[in-house]
């Protein structure tokens, strides 16, 4: 490690130190009540997913229970995960989300 006497030691730790932050899967879980288009909607609304990609992902879960709706660092992942818990409440839909270490 050079010194300069300034800033070069200091910058070197801190690039060996600085590991990417941990990322999380924000998964959408199957039931037999919401309605297809609401969990469309949602991928839409919350997981910026155009029509036809959220389709595909609504049907993935539809089918093999689970689905992944997108990866984040872990606040906007927990985040995701109320929004759309609150959204579902509140359109009385039993719709379950869940975060994973990615
Ligand atoms: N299985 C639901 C139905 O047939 C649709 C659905 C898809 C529900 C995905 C939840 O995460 C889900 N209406």
């Amino acid at each position: 490690a050079r010194d300069d006497g300034q800033g070069a030691v200091v910058a070197e730790r801190q690039a060996a130190k600085t590991e990417p932050p941990r990322m999380y899967q924000v998964v959408l879980l199957n039931d037999d009540y919401t309605p297809m288009e609401f969990v469309v909607m949602v991928l839409q609304e919350y997981f910026g997913r155009d029509l036809e990609t959220a389709t595909q992902i609504m049907l993935k879960i539809h089918h093999d229970g689970r689905g992944v709706c997108g990866v984040y660092s872990k606040d906007i992942a927990a985040t995701k995960v109320e929004l759309v818990l609150t959204a579902a409440r509140r359109g009385g839909h039993p719709l379950q989300c869940i975060m994973e270490s990615a």
